[in-house]
């Protein structure tokens, strides 16, 4: 039986670049050799990439902050136990564009849910999963939001204010201060190919990837 695989989560504000960062350590392990798959929440199986689409379409009527968790909570649960748990199991590496610290910066800190709450249905959902690594890419929300908007129109939390955003960067911040062996934070705001460097350093440290 082969160990259990690694759990690195890339997270951030929109248009940090983690989905970029993802992909090109991606490639690098390609060229390692080091079996790995690549996922991103909310999604990685249909039903919860149904989900993604329900909870992104921007829609005329109110999406209430409980109703939002329990949607994101449900993709996680299906996530876990459909593609991520699996592929840990089967000695796989697993990149994954955000995960609960997500639930944290955007529920608790932005849309002001309890975080207690956030966090027993965290648990709840990812089956006490933990990265082993996540890698946080931080920014100022105005740059991010001038980043993502090249790409074509905005999802429904993209249209929030830039007064959520920096709310979930101050969410982020948070978060990584109270776990800073877990969490590493990186500046986003430098080019591409600084920020890939700085990302290599660390799992090279880590993992000898
Ligand atoms: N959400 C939530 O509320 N609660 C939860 O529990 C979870 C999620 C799991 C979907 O996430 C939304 O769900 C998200 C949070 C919420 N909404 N928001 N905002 P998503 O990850 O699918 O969507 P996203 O955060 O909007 O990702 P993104 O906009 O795709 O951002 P990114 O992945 O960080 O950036 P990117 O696609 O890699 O790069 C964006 C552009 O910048 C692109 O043109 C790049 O070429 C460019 N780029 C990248 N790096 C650089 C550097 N270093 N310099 C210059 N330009 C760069």
């Amino acid at each position: 039986m082969s160990a259990r695989g690694v759990f690195v989560t890339f997270e951030g504000i929109e248009g940090s670049g983690k989905t970029t960062q993802a992909r090109r350590l991606s490639a690098r392990l390609l060229t390692k050799s080091v079996s790995h798959i690549v996922t991103r929440e909310p999604g990685g199986t249909p039903l919860a990439d149904q989900l993604r689409s329900i909870l992104l379409a921007p829609r005329e009527e109110t999406v209430f902050p409980e109703t939002e968790l329990l949607l994101y909570q449900a993709a996680r649960a299906q996530h876990v136990r459909g593609l991520l748990l699996p592929a840990l199991e089967d000695g796989k590496a697993v990149l994954c564009d955000r995960f609960y610290d997500a639930t944290f910066a955007y529920q608790a800190h932005a849309r002001g849910l309890e975080a207690e709450t956030v966090g027993m249905l965290n648990r709840f959902a990812s089956g006490d999963l933990v990265p082993d690594l996540t890698l946080l890419f931080d920014l100022p929300p105005e740059l991010g939001i001038s980043r993502a908007s090249r790409r074509g129109a905005a999802d429904r939390i993209e249209r929030e204010s830039l007064d959520f955003h920096r709310a979930v960067r101050n969410g982020y911040l948070a978060i990584y201060k109270n776990d800073t062996s877990r969490i590493v934070l990186i500046d986003a705001s430098a080019p591409e190919e600084e920020v890939f460097r700085k990302l290599q350093e660390t799992v090279t440290e880590r993992f000898g990837w």
